[in-house]
């Protein structure tokens, strides 16, 4: 266990040295599960280390290295200092500095000529979680865009299809927490790799198969935690609903569905049982690409064991079956009645378990038009009623984490697009910008961290004074709000403002433990038994396992199939998951070693390369360039590069979106990630 340090010296010879040091105890914010809490060591206003505390018990004193290094994204040489605006050719980077009055007018202005001349609509605001905070995002940014009537965003870069489905199934009822995972006998990881975007679940599992529970991994990678699972299904990418469903009807035909259970809580059961009866486990697995007696054997598996946990990941849900795939693992508790017992049900986001529904916006959405986040190439160069004329990037890094990097990268390029970045780094996306905005990072600022994986809702703290002339999002949108006449004099144009309006309109015992600096305790309790101490937050409390309305809405169908997009040009499926490097592209900008392609060496060896060899990836929308590493830790046929990589960090300047489909998930418009289809081959033969 680490404990917090202040750096290499120790605290006596450092302060000896230096003055005084502090360590101060704030939340991480970033968009990761498990929302740790940290000790910041302070000296001189300045950041020494960051390290993990234990005030919240899933941190238990240790974070990840990405974090532990966070103090070179604040002082180092890619942080925006000042704002500026652009002078020299569109993506060239090159800025000079202005105030930030100037800054603001100029946006403010371009905002009100938008508006006159094109409408409201013709105004794009593009965002995701950033620092995922309550405070950053859909607070006084959202009354900004409410009231001022611009294009709305739809969030569907990550979880929309899984949240759909949590959504009809469950109503996003709150799910097993990590420490419940060591109550369970048997663990099925599906599309989840903890040991990257979630450490702190994996001592947890390792518990629980101390206590003899049995560990299943679904996952086209041989993760960390699958060498060690008694059964690692290497399914082919997109190919999951099928794989569920031949358990389901394992379940179904063998007397393993708890049919009591589905009378007593579930709806539509026996329309889930007729979808699921063509997928034997011999269909199943040749679609999958895995040994049928292999799926046997989790069905089994699945079928006795008491308590039986499945976690359904993101992995799984980034393709043309995703919606439908998260559908049919979540299915999978209510069929084979394992909801009940601690350590039994199912594990994904727990971030809806706090009730928060932000009434303190105030503004209810416009009946503006909404555009799919997924499309933002198509927005920029195609979209004409009206066409996009200002873009303002907050939260996000689109130029390498959204699909179709070329169209994005030909629409930024516009030269009559008038495009804001508010960035903390120069990011790829920022190299576009017309004005640019430097922003806080979570050390200089407050922020809510709310957990996912464990539920947990923390403060976190300005641990330092903002960094140059970065300013908050609350107080950069107030700034904004206020310049365009948006806010009345009650209401808060800044960040300490926001905070205390946030703390007081949260129910009053969660307001009072965050002001005390304790963690609250969540309204579902830390760690609830499904329907035990929840429920689904459906109209009577019913999971829905065939939510006929979606049924018409999905391509095929709900549960139905939607065949691999490959052709003999682009056979390869290509990943990206997350990695240890970055938080999606956060931290991408540190010094790493080179991206590279990993691939199965059969598939090396029948395109005739080795490892290191520089290679091409490519398909119709663009191609990668970069090194390539062969083990047989990827299933043949299926290649992965990792998700978040900036531009610098390949030999071409593109990352692994400029070969990803901007095609939309079959349920909640997500993104299709891992639907890129490609041909890899020797750069020297191009
Ligand atoms: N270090 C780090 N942590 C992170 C992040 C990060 O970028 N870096 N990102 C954060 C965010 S934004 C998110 S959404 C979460 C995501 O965290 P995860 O849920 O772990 O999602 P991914 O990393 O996308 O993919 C997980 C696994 O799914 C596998 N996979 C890919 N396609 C399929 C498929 O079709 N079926 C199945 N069964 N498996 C598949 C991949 O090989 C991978 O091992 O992590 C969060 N935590
Ligand atoms: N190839 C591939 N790409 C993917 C995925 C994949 O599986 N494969 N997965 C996707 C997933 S899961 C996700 S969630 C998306 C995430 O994609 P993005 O939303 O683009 O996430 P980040 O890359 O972390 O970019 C967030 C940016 O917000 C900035 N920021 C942080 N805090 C603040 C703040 O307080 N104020 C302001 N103004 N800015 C701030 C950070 O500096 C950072 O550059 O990426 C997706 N991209
Ligand atoms: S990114 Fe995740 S593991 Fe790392 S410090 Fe933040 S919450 Fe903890
Ligand atoms: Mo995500």
């Amino acid at each position: 266990m680490r404990m917090a340090t202040p750096g290499k010296l120790d605290r006596s010879a450092r302060e000896a040295l230096g003055g005084p040091v502090s360590v101060v105890e704030t939340a991480c914010p970033l968009d990761c599960p498990d929302a740790c809490s940290l000790a910041v060591t302070v000296q001189q206003g300045k950041v020494v280390t960051i390290d993990g505390s234990h005030r919240n018990p899933v941190t238990d004193g240790y974070i990840c290295a990405k974090v532990r290094k966070f103090g070179e994204r604040v002082y180092g040489p890619d942080r925006l200092l000042y704002p500026a605006v652009r002078s020299g050719r569109k993506g060239a980077g090159t800025f000079k500095r202005v105030s930030w009055d100037e800054a603001l007018e100029m946006v403010a202005s371009r905002f009100e000529k938008a508006k006159a001349e094109t409408g409201g609509a013709s105004i794009l605001p593009y965002s995701y979680g950033g620092s995922n905070g309550l405070l950053t995002q859909d607070n006084i940014d959202a009354q900004l865009w409410r009231r001022f009537g611009t294009s709305r965003l739809a969030r569907t870069v990550c979880a929309a299809p899984t949240g759909a489905a949590n959504t009809a199934l469950y109503g996003k009822m709150p799910s097993i927490t990590y420490q419940d995972y060591p109550e369970a006998q048997l663990i099925i990881l599906w599309g989840v790799n903890p040991s990257a975007s979630g450490i702190h679940l994996v001592p947890y599992v390792r518990e629980a198969q101390k206590r003899g529970a049995t560990l299943v991994v679904i996952d086209p990678r041989t993760t960390p935690l699958a060498r060690s699972a008694s059964v690692h299904l290497a399914v082919k990418p997109g190919t999951d609903v099928v794989v569920a469903l031949a358990i389901h009807r394992y379940l179904f035909a063998n007397g393993h569905a708890d049919e009591a259970f589905l009378r007593a809580h579930t709806h539509g059961a026996g329309t889930l049982c007729e979808r699921a009866e063509p997928w034997t486990f011999e269909r199943a697995a040749g679609v999958a690409g895995v040994d049928p007696a292999l799926l046997e054997r989790v069905a089994e598996l699945y079928a006795r064991s008491t308590p039986a946990l499945v976690r359904c990941g993101w992995g799984l849900e980034r393709n043309r079956n995703g919606g439908n795939a998260a559908m049919a693992v979540l299915a999978l508790p209510a069929v084979g009645g394992k909801f009940g017992v601690r350590g039994g049900g199912y594990s994904m986001s727990n971030s809806a378990s706090w009730n928060i529904d932000r009434t303190w916006i105030g503004t209810a959405e416009p009946d503006t038009r909404v555009v799919n986040m997924n499309h933002l190439g198509r927005a920029l160069t195609e979209y004409d009623d009206p066409a996009v004329n200002v873009l303002f990037v907050y939260n996000c890094n689109p130029a390498v984490t959204v699909p179709d990097q070329r169209r994005i990268l030909h629409g930024l390029e516009r030269e009559d697009l008038f495009t804001v970045v508010f960035e903390q780094v120069m990011t790829d996306t920022a190299l576009y910008a017309d004005v640019l905005l430097p922003a806080t990072t979570f050390l200089e600022g407050y922020d809510f961290a709310k957990g996912y994986g464990p539920i947990s809702l923390d403060l976190g703290k300005a641990v330092i004074d903002a960094v140059g002339e970065a300013r908050s999002n609350a107080d950069v949108f107030g700034d904004l709000c206020s310049r365009l006449g948006l806010l009345t004099s009650d209401e808060p144009a800044g960040e300490l403002d926001l905070l205390v309006h946030v703390l007081d309109r949260l129910p009053e015992s969660i307001g009072s433990e965050l002001r005390a600096g304790g963690l609250p305790s969540p309204p579902c309790g830390f760690a609830p038994i499904q329907f035990v101490d929840v429920f689904p937050n459906t109209p009577d409390q019913k999971a829905d396992l065939f939510p006929a309305a979606l049924d018409p809405g999905t391509p095929m169908g709900l549960y139905r199939f939607q065949p691999d997009p490959a052709t003999d040009r682009y056979p390869l499926a290509l990943i990206s998951p997350a990695s240890e490097r970055t938080i999606s592209s956060t931290l991408g900008e540190l010094p790493r070693p080179d991206v590279k392609l990993l691939m199965h060496p059969d598939d090396a060896r029948a395109r005739g390369l080795a490892e290191n060899d520089l290679v091409r990836i490519f398909n119709e929308l663009g191609e990668v360039h970069c090194t390539l590493t062969v083990a047989p830790d990827v299933r043949p046929g299926t290649v992965s590069l990792p998700k978040g990589t900036w531009r610098r960090s390949t030999r071409n300047n593109t990352t692994g979106t400029a070969l990803v489909p901007d095609t939309l998930t079959d349920l909640g418009g997500g993104a299709c990630f891992n639907d890129a289809r490609v041909q890899v081959g020797s750069l020297a033969n191009a």
